[in-house]
């Protein structure tokens, strides 16, 4: 049994995500997670809010109300959101717990005494209009790196470069748009990492296995001196983690709080301390701590390609610049963008399919099993309503839903709702069986890979083998002259029901337990072998029709939903 310690970058506050961030993180996170429990392993799967910083700060100003209240709230509404996603995150965390601003007062205690906390005199932009400073995201204008017009103080969305407000050009003010600004001082505290740079460079030099967009992103910044510039990790902010020297004050920086990309990782830590404390787990240092059993801990994080510097360089940085046995990642996936209709998905503008309105329209399991299949892994890739209504269809109403339906509603109509007796396995089940060997192993080497689009395609042409197998046996026509040969057909075909049941669950969670339940197979063991799972339905065991599994997406659906999601969300 392996212990394995999932994380999803955890979402902003400010908002209900967009199907682009799900798939970039928290789905194929939730993916890993199951597929790994149902191997039998010890897994523990954590996501939390990212509560601080100007991202809550500015969008609990919009809604006009005080900023703690609107985190709660948020916090509740995202958490209820991933249900209806059947994302099985062993705790949802908050940013701002307290677990997490001990936590984080103690690295910073930790940094400074390993003398990489500098504290630096520096200009930050202050606005007349809005009468205080205006760091990270309270300011706009266009990135120096690439022209982007739209990117932030603290990075560009577009070119993922980290920024300085001072960087910006053409600089605005993004809570009144004034450019009344101007460049005062103030002290804050610097993480040096910078002189960590050799010890980061050893470390990603030796993941050959990440994917290449991860080490890309990671090199990139390492080698042109870029990322690795000493980063500012205080704000001129009220929310956020009092800046103290663990539980000492910090002279000079009463009024100030940790920049919210040193606390936001650190919750990934303080994730298990409340999973503990909400009494769901028992000895979180033995997931974290190195020297208290988590040596034998494989870590891997799931985000978006845009969250990969601070993933491979800054928190890294406070983990190792810590000098304590904390446990590292072992493997960052990271993620391209998906795009909606020929455009970017985008929060701010409110443009594409969020995920609440996802769910409003369609049950969970659509939409797992088209963003998975379509992960964005070696490119961006595209959401359109077309595609969408095609894949969907094909996979999951004319392959899989149709062949549970049409083997179920033949058993019943010339068998009745038991699993029928008589006749034996040929040359025909001994391929099936053969090729379900191969492609189940292919599936398991995929989705042990984190191939998540390459499981997808394998779980499809297991799902496919199915209907090719029915359409070569007939049992409709055979049943005529040899209802014997018929039933070890229909045997067959219900235990491959049960069977999907099983393989498909990390994907389509509530379609493999309906197909269990139908089968009177609840529980979700792995097969480990094809041939002792495609023997769990026994002659004489009770079966049911499970209801439609999947009804397909009409054009007139299509129309309007594409209408519908045409719009910016006000
Ligand atoms: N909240 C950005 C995002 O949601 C950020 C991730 C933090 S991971 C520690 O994309
Ligand atoms: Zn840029």
């Amino acid at each position: 049994m392996k212990r394995i310690l999932i994380t999803s970058a955890i979402p902003y506050i400010n908002g209900i995500k967009h199907l682009g961030n799900l798939v970039g993180s928290q789905l194929p996170a939730d993916l890993f997670a199951r597929y790994h429990r149902a191997r039998g392993n010890e897994v523990l799967f954590l996501c939390a809010t990212d509560e601080h910083g100007t991202p809550a700060e500015l969008a609990a100003t919009k809604a006009g109300k005080p900023v703690a209240e609107y985190c709660a709230n948020m916090h509740e509404v995202q958490a209820k959101i991933a249900q209806g996603f059947r994302l099985s995150f062993d705790h949802f965390g908050r940013s701002s717990s307290h677990q997490n601003k001990e936590l984080t007062q103690h690295f910073a205690g930790r940094l400074a005494e390993q003398g990489l906390i500098s504290e630096v005199d520096e200009q930050q932009v202050y606005s007349h209009t809005d009468g205080r400073f205006l760091p990270d995201r309270y300011i706009e204008g266009t990135c120096p790196n690439c022209s982007y017009d739209k990117a932030r103080g603290d990075q560009c969305e577009n070119c993922t470069k980290q920024l300085d407000p001072t960087d910006l050009i053409n600089p605005r003010s993004a809570v009144s748009g004034s450019t009344d600004l101007e460049v005062r001082n103030t002290r804050h505290l610097y993480l040096r990492q910078s002189s960590l740079r050799d010890t980061l460079n050893d470390w990603i030099s030796k993941k050959t296995d990440w994917p290449i967009l991860t080490t890309s992103i990671a090199k990139k910044w390492l080698n042109d001196g870029e990322g690795l510039q000493d980063r500012g990790i205080t704000r001129d902010l009220d929310w956020g983690v009092p800046v103290r020297k663990g539980d000492a004050a910090w002279p000079g920086m009463e009024s100030k709080v940790f920049y919210v990309w040193f606390d936001a990782p650190i919750e990934y830590i303080a994730c298990a301390r409340e999973w503990v404390d909400a009494g769901k787990g028992t000895d979180w240092e033995r997931w974290w701590r190195t020297d208290k059993g988590a040596d034998d801990v494989s870590y891997y994080q799931f985000m978006g390609k845009d969250n990969v510097p601070f993933h491979t360089l800054s928190f890294p940085a406070t983990i190792l610049g810590s000098g304590e046995p904390w446990k590292l990642v072992d493997y960052i996936k990271s993620f391209n963008y998906l795009n909606y209709d020929g455009g970017q998905f985008s929060t701010s503008q409110g443009r594409g399919i969020f995920m609440d309105q996802a769910l409003e329209i369609l049950p969970s399991d659509y939409w797992r099993w088209w963003l998975l299949s379509h992960a964005p892994e070696t490119s961006d890739s595209e959401f359109t309503w077309v595609n969408f209504q095609a894949d969907v269809n094909k996979d999951l109403a004319d392959v899989l839903g149709n062949f549970v339906s049409r083997v179920t509603k033949f058993c019943r109509s010339k068998f009745g709702e038991t699993v029928p007796s008589g006749g034996s396995y040929g040359t025909r089940e001994q391929a099936l069986i053969a090729d379900l060997q191969t492609r189940v192993q292919a599936y398991q080497t995929h989705m042990e890979a984190l191939d998540v689009r390459k499981s997808a395609a394998e779980l499809r042409a297991i799902w496919a083998l199915g209907n090719e197998y029915l359409q070569a046996a007939e049992p409709w026509a055979v049943f005529k002259t040899n209802p014997e040969a018929a039933a070890a057909i229909v045997r067959l075909s219900l235990n491959l029901i049960a069977l999907y049941g099983q393989l498909s669950a990390p994907f389509i969670p509530d379609a493999a337990d309906a197909m269990r339940d139908a089968m009177g197979l609840p529980d979700l063991q792995w097969p480990e072998s094809v041939v002792t799972a495609l023997e769990r339905c026994h002659a004489g065991d009770a079966f049911t029709v499970p209801e439609n599994l999947f009804a397909k997406i009409t054009d007139e659906q299509r129309e309007e939903w594409s209408d519908r999601f045409s719009g910016i969300r006000s």
